[in-house]
């Protein structure tokens, strides 16, 4: 069994996950309006990712015993400047749910919840990825600059991941 604290940080974590799918599957809408489908197809990719995200949590709090509690999926933007600042966004988002996944570590650290922070740990390397891969297409965005030669090379680029 989770401690009810734990279940409801856990059902929390869920929460922001499908947020995150959100953020991306808005996002991935406002680069097809501009036909950057290289920058699409990653983060529709990264919306699967989110959803997996979500749902390994929501596995494992049934496996344990807890109760799955949903809650409403904030509304994300939809709308920005221009690919730096969208990718300067997912960069932010990703640092924010690092410090979510590392606050749910320490409490079941506190908890001694062995079989949670095994989880946790998964996800813990997973945001090292996660934040390294946002940084690196974020670079490459302020490197070309206002180039659309550039934009249509990484949007290529993109097109790529599966
Ligand atoms: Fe983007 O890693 Fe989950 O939220």
């Amino acid at each position: 069994m989770v401690s009810p604290k734990m279940e409801e940080a856990l059902n929390k974590q869920i929460n922001e996950e499908f947020y995150s799918a959100y953020l991306y599957l808005s996002m991935a809408g406002y680069f097809a309006e501009k036909n950057l489908m290289g920058f699409f197809n990653w983060l529709f990719v990264q919306y699967h990712e989110e959803l997996s995200h979500a749902e390994k949590i929501y596995k494992y709090l049934i496996e344990r015993g807890g109760k799955v509690n949903l809650m409403a999926i904030k509304q994300p933007d939809y709308n920005w400047k221009d690919p730096k600042e969208a990718f300067a966004s997912v960069l932010n988002h990703e640092k924010y749910i690092t410090s979510r996944i590392n606050e749910l570590m320490d409490l079941a650290e506190t908890e001694k919840d062995r079989a949670t922070m095994s989880l946790l740990q998964w996800y813990i390397n997973e945001q090292v990825e996660e934040e390294a891969n946002a940084q690196a297409i974020l670079a490459k965005l302020e490197m070309i600059g206002d180039q659309p030669a550039g934009l249509l090379m990484i949007d290529r680029e993109l097109a790529q991941r599966k």
